[in-house]
This record gives C-alpha cells, structure tokens and sequence, in this order.
C-alpha cells in the first residue's frame, strides 16, 4: 500500500483525455517513429556524435558518446533530445523561399509553421521599406555589422540564448566588453536570474551547489515549481532511483502535473515504463507566487516539531535567529491563508524534511518567475539552511537549469547583472583598462531602452528575444527603434519575421554544436563540462557558418588586434585556452584539448558547509510574506462578470521555449495551442463549461476563442501556453533580478457573446 498523500479532491480531479502516468509508452512510441523514419539514420548518427544534448541542462553526451552521462551511466537520453536533434537535421528552406515570400506573409506564420519552413542555409537582409528578405554577401554583412558596432558604446547590445557554446558566449562578450558596453542581455535573465542572485548573496555562488552523483545518495527531493517530467526528463529517473531506494520526494506545485505524480521511464522498461512509477510522496498545490508563505510555514512547522538545526546555524550561517523569528511570528492562519495549503499537509512536509538526512531542494520556473522571484529562492534556502542541509554529502540547494549551455554563458561572462570579482581583474587585465561601469541593460531594461529609441545596433546570438518576452506589441514595437539588428540562428522563428529593426534585419544561418568543425564545449545545470567534438552539417550546398568564426572575423574588423589576435581564437583551441586563464573554475579548460577530459568546475559543489562569503558562513535573509491580490474585470477593461484568475504561462510537452513541436499537450489533456486549463469548479461558478470558448484578457491584450479545458489545477489559478499568451500581458518584473512574473498573471476570462439572428 502507497503511503503516500495527495491532496483530496478536487485538486486532483483530472478530465478523462488523460493519461494515467507521465512518460511511458508515447515515449518510445515518439522513438520508434522518429528513428525509423527516413531522417532516421541521420537520427541516430547524431545521437552517438560525441557532443552534449542540443536541450535540457542535464547535459547528457559527451566525450563518452551521446547517451552517456556525467557519472558514466548509459542510456541517458531522452525523447526531447531526439526532439531537439529532429528540428535541426530537417532539410534546408530553399532557395528561393523569401523571393515569393513577403514579409507580412511570413508575420502571420505560428511558431510552429516557422519552425517547420526548415534550416537557415544562407545569410538574408530585410532593408528598410522592403517587402522581402533577401540574400546578402558576407562582405556586405561584415560591413553592416562593423558600422552598427561602431555606434557609441552604450548605443550597442546583445541578446543571447544558452544553446551556443562557451567559446561562442566567451568571444561574444569579449567584443561587447571590448567596444566598453556592458549591455549583454541574455535569456537567463527571463528564466533564472532570480536564483543567481540570491545564491550570490547567501552562498557567493551562482549554480546549483549538488553534482550529479551527490544526488545520488540523497534520501529527500523536494521539487518545487518544477515540470522535470517534461523539461528535465531524465532527472525523472534519479527520482525514480531515490523513491526505490526508500527516500521522499515532496513535489510543490498548483498543477498536478500528472508525471510528476507518477512517470514511466524507458530507462527501466520492465518496472517502469508501463506501470509507471510513483514521484511524489506528498504534493503539495499551493496558490500560484505563495511559495515563501509555503516555506515560512514549513520553517514553522519544523521548529515545532522540533528539527531546528541550531548548532549547524549558529557555527555556519549568519542572520538565522531572524528567520527562525519570523517563522514564529506569522501565524499559521496567516500563512495558510496565503499559500492556501492547509496546515496538515504544511507539518506532513516538515516532518518529512526533518526526517530525511539528505536532503535536496530542487526549483525551476515557478519559483523564479514571480515578483518575488528571489524571496521565493531566499525561502527555499533558508528552509534547507534551518535543516543543516547544504554543504554536506547528498544534499543542497539546485536550481534546475533552462537551456543546455545557458549556466555556460553565466560562468563566460555573459551577463549585465556584474561578474566575480576575479573574473572581472581578469578581463580588465586582458583589456588593459578597467571595463565600464555603465550598468549593462539585462533583457527587460534592453527591452524598454529601445523603445525609448536608445539602442543603435543590436546582436543575437540565438534564442527569440521578440517571442520570449511579455507583451509581443512592445517588443515589437521596441525592437522597431533599433537601427540594426542581427540574427544568428539554425532555425527560423517568429522573432525573425517580426522583430524587425528600424533600418537592416539581418539573418545569419548558423552550424549547430553537432555541426561545427572544431570543438566546442558546454556546461550542464550540475556544474559539469562537456567537450563536444567536430562534426558536419547534412546542409552539403548550403551557406552557414560557425559561431565562433562570424564572432571572431567580425570582431578582428572593428577591434584590430585588439586585446587578443581574433583570428588566431578562430581554433577553438585558443578560445579555451583564454577561458582557462580567466574565468574561476575553469583552469581545467586550459588543457582538454589534450587531455579530452571532461570536468566539475572547481569550488561549485559544495559537500562541506564553508561558503566563500567573507566570513566563510552563508547569510540568511528574511522573506516578506507576499500580498496577494487579483484586480477587478474592469482594471483589465474586461465585463464586469469575467472570471478573475491568475494565470500560469508555461511549456506544453512538445515545444522547446518559444518553438513549439507539436500543437497539443496530451499528458494534460489539451488538444491546440489555444487552450485555457482550469479548475471546474471555477468554471461552473462563472457559468462556464468544459469545451467553451471564452475570451482570455490581460492588462495588454486579449486571445479569443479559447477552449477551456478542465484539469488538476487549484481553483483559481490557470495555465496557456507560451509564446502565444505573451500577446495579452505586462508582466510584473522582479526588482532584483529584472526577471518577470510569467507565473502569476492576472487575467480575466469571459464568455464570448453568442450572436443572435
Ligand atoms: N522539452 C523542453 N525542455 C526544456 C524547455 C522546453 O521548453 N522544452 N525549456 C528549458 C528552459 S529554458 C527552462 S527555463 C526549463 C523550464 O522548466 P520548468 O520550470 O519545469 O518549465 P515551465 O513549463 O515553466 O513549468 C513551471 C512549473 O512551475 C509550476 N508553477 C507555476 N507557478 C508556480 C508557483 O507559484 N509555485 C510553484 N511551486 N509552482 C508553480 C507550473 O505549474 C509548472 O509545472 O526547461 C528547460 N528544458
Ligand atoms: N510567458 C512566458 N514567457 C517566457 C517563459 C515562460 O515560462 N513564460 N520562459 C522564459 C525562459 S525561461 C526563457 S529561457 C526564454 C527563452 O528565450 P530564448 O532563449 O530567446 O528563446 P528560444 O525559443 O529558446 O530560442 C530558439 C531559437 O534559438 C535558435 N537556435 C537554436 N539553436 C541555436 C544555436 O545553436 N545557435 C544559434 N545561434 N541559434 C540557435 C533558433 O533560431 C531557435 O528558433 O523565454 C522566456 N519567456
Ligand atoms: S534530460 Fe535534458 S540533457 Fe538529458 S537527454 Fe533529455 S533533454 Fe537532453
Ligand atoms: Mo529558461
């Protein structure tokens, strides 16, 4: 008999399209497909190139082939990689594509449809006043890229998307620090910025302090605002792993996310796939952005039930006697009253904390993506800190990263929130003068310093900072006031068709990591570096380019030699070399190219409770408990008989970010793209049904005809898919962090009229 507790209904009403388990049998099904499908051989070839995984930070792949992971452990590959590698190996779009093609033609594309038009094969220019982009020559680019690097300092910016390599992110930051801009926005900043802050301020770290094999020996997870099901599918097997070897996992999240309840994992076909295997112990569905009044409560419930851990706090962290106070000073109808999760299952929670002896404090989006996105993290520290559990064997606090490379592009200096100070000397040696210390704009202030007609030129390495951001007509519009703006992408995307530049929009097709033809590498969410080694593009007649090379050429025209020989770092080999030389952790990048040996940088994981902090103890801060209100329909300019709910704006199954795989969502249950997931009981109390079609409003516009779909959502609380909901809302931004709340969204959701003849 499972002891394990879950929330009576209805929280865990789910509507009968479902299936039963996350994973399993869809999941090799998806395999079967894909690999025995004519792109199949190509499929498979690139699943044995020795690089790391195109998706997830787990950062599977590597040095001891694609399936591998850091530990040695083999069949560690996913469905999503077989996804991501899928995308890319599509045949190129052809050559005449953009002659016939308008560009409002294209403005009306869906992600998917853009994704779909296939590989980026030669370099195109969208100029002022045309209708079409067109091919360019690179003399031409150069020549363009050069002038719009030439504006003043403060004029110029970058964007970036953790998918390229380090030796790209580290040359990418070289030129911009070099032109004296600090202005290197990054997706990080979107995603998790709020967890690097706040790591910064207790620990003076800025990733996840616990390696892959200190998992390993942990005997609780606790897992919260987290769909690792989806988006970190093989952390799903280390969970499987800890509850078979009878340790807890806590899962905390407004959403049953079905997978996270129980998951059928491939990796262990006869025990798993098909039945699937039981995740979370005890599920916990707090109101969307109540995390710290959740955590406030556990702190409290722990110190009732007596598992402070006071010799721990007193001889290795500073500021806990406020935090243990304000524990003891809220009131449990306060706190229940704001994370509505009642009390029981708040002292369930901590008796099971308490109990284990290893445990590690997992997070992702629904953590960081809030107003208070660095309380929220604050809150979860301080719970494992009061718990004597960080700096120890098998346990610690893991923020679970996004993109494959994007902790890569933080340790490489790609960043506008200040670098470690030893870093910093560093380049500025390099440099030989001190850098700027103009703030750089991170991606919001990006945002809004363009729209104020502040930026000139514009450079993205990656990503799609048009549909990654809240409200798709400022972005639009803001990316309008820019003079030039360069793309640099595999694929196509809607930013690409409407993030258009006041002057030159430039795209620039690119090799992809399994493509290049040196070596490259990339860090996992786990602190562990991949080398990926050379390899071809299926684009024989095609014209692409390295990362590195367009960087380095680009840079060697505006900067001289200037501080380095650019194109000399146009061997990979060197660009490691420099790497080694300036950034902290990384002296092992110095010599991988002999030695081929992957690495955990130094002093990242942490198995003994000393903190390079200046007193060497972590710091502890307090955690305000968040007001939280809904505005009335009419501050949304919605009827006055709308459903106010907050919105939770996240990934379906099948899409990576702003590219959507696959229009439906079957594990919960939503069929398109143009769904809105919702409690019944909301529903029927606003007259609504399942099957519907309403209007969703938010504070920036409106989606119409959306279907409602009924599923395991706490009452009040929604969720619809990104990047299509960006369209209706301003997000509230996190002050610290600049990170916005794309997890607690106001809208209003009404009706639509019926016409009558
Ligand atoms: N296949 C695939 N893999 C991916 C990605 C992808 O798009 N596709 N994206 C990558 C990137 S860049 C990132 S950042 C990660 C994202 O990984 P996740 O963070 O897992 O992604 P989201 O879809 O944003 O899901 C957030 C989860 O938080 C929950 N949540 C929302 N609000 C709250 C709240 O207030 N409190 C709590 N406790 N939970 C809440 C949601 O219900 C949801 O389950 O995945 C990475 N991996
Ligand atoms: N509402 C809402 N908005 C969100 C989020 C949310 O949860 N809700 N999540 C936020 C988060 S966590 C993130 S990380 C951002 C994601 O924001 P981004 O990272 O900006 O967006 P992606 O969709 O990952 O970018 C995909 C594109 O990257 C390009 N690309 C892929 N591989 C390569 C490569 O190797 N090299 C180059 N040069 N280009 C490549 C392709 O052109 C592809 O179309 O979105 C954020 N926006
Ligand atoms: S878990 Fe992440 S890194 Fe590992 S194979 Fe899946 S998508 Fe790739
Ligand atoms: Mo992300």
């Amino acid at each position: 008999m499972s002891q394990d507790i879950h929330p009576t209904p209805p929280f865990d009403e789910t509507n009968d399209q479902t299936p039963d388990i996350g994973g399993g049998l869809p999941v090799i099904e998806y395999w079967a497909k894909h690999t025995l499908s004519p792109e199949g051989p190509k499929l498979w070839k690139t699943l044995f190139h020795n690089s790391a995984c195109l998706s997830c930070s787990w950062g599977t792949g590597g040095q001891k082939g694609g399936f591998t992971n850091e530990e040695g452990e083999q069949l560690q590959r996913c469905m999503k990689s077989v996804e991501a590698i899928s995308a890319e190996i599509k045949p190129p779009i052809p050559a005449h594509f953009f002659d016939t093609h308008s560009i409002e033609e294209l403005q009306h594309l869906t992600s998917m449809e853009a994704d779909r038009l296939g590989r980026l094969s030669f370099p195109v220019i969208l100029r002022a006043g045309k209708s079409h982009y067109e091919r360019i020559s690179w003399d031409e680019i150069y020549d363009l890229a050069a002038e719009a690097l030439r504006k003043s300092p403060e004029r110029v910016a970058s964007y970036s998307s953790g998918r390229s390599s380090n030796e790209a992110a580290y040359l990418l930051q070289l030129m911009i620090r070099a032109l004296g801009s600090n202005n290197l926005a990054d997706c990080s900043d979107l995603c998790h910025a709020p967890s690097t802050f706040a790591l910064n301020q207790m620990f003076a770290t800025k990733t996840s302090v616990v390696s892959l094999e200190n998992l390993k020996h942990a005997d609780c997870v606790v897992l919260t605002g987290a769909n690792s099901a989806y988006n970190h599918p093989r952390l799903m097997n280390e969970l499987i792993k800890l509850r078979d070897r009878g340790g807890k996992i806590i899962v905390i999240n407004p959403v049953m996310e079905i997978g996270l309840v129980k998951f059928g994992s491939p990796a262990f076909p006869i025990k798993s796939l098909i039945p699937g295997s039981p995740i979370a112990s005890l599920y916990l569905l707090p109101i969307p952005g109540s995390d710290v009044a959740l955590f406030v409560g556990i702190q409290k419930a722990l110190i009732e039930q007596g598992f402070l851990n006071t010799e721990y706090l007193q001889a290795h962290t500073e500021g806990w006697e406020a935090i243990v106070e304000q524990a003891q000073a809220n009131s449990w109808e306060t706190i229940t009253g704001i994370c509505g999760v009642p009390q029981p299952e708040i002292e369930a929670a901590a008796t099971v904390i308490g109990t284990s002896e290893r445990v590690v404090f997992g997070w992702a989006m629904g953590i960081t993506q809030h107003a208070n996105g660095v309380d929220n993290v604050y809150s979860i520290a301080n719970t494992a800190l009061m718990t004597g559990n960080v700096g120890k064997e098998g346990a610690g606090v893991m923020p679970v990263r996004g993109h494959s490379n994007v902790q890569g592009f933080g340790s490489m200096g790609v960043t506008s929130h200040g670098l470690k100070q030893e870093m910093q000397q560093a380049l500025e040696t390099l440099l030989g003068r001190p850098l700027s210390r103009v703030k750089g704009y991170d991606t919001r202030a990006l945002i809004e310093a363009a729209d104020d007609g502040k930026i000139d030129s514009l450079i993205c390495l990656g990503g799609n900072l048009y549909g990654a951001n809240p409200d798709l007509t400022q972005a639009k519009h803001a990316i309008a006031q820019i003079e030039t703006v360069i793309y640099l992408a595999t694929k196509p995307n809607i930013g690409h068709f409407n993030g258009l530049a006041k002057h030159n929009t430039i795209i620039i097709p690119v090799l992809n990591r399994f493509e290049n033809p040196h070596k490259t590498t990339v860090e996992s969410g786990n602190n562990f570096v991949r080398l990926n080694d050379e390899g071809k593009t299926h684009l024989t007649d095609a014209d692409l380019i390295p990362e590195v090379e367009f960087l380095t050429e680009l840079a060697g025209r505006v900067h001289g030699e200037y501080p380095v020989n650019w194109r000399k770092l146009q061997d990979t080999k060197y660009v490691r070399q420099l790497i080694g030389e300036t950034v902290p952790g990384y002296e092992k990048m110095k010599t991988i190219d002999e030695t081929k040996e992957e690495f955990t940088i130094a002093g990242r994981i942490l198995t003994e409770p000393k903190f390079s902090t200046p007193s060497g103890k972590a710091l502890m801060f307090t955690t305000p408990l968040p007001t939280l209100t809904l505005p009335q329909p009419k501050d949304l300019n919605a009827p006055d008989h709308s459903l106010v709910l907050s919105l939770i704006t996240a990934r379906s199954y099948s899409q990576h970010n702003t590219v959507v795989y696959k229009i439906g969502d079957k594990y919960r249950g939503m069929p398109h793209r143009n769904c809105i997931l919702m409690n019944s009981l909301d529903a029927e109390r606003a007259g609504l049904q399942e099957h519907g079609r309403v209007t969703v409003q938010g504070n920036a516009g409106k989606l119409e005809h959306v279907e409602i779909i009924y599923g395991a959502i706490r009452p009040g609380a929604a969720l619809m898919f990104y990047p299509e909901v960006n369209v209706i809302f301003n997000a509230k931004i996190e002050a610290r962090s600049g990170t916005p709340a794309f997890k607690r969204v106001p809208i209003a959701v009404y009706a639509e009229a019926v016409v009558s003849v």
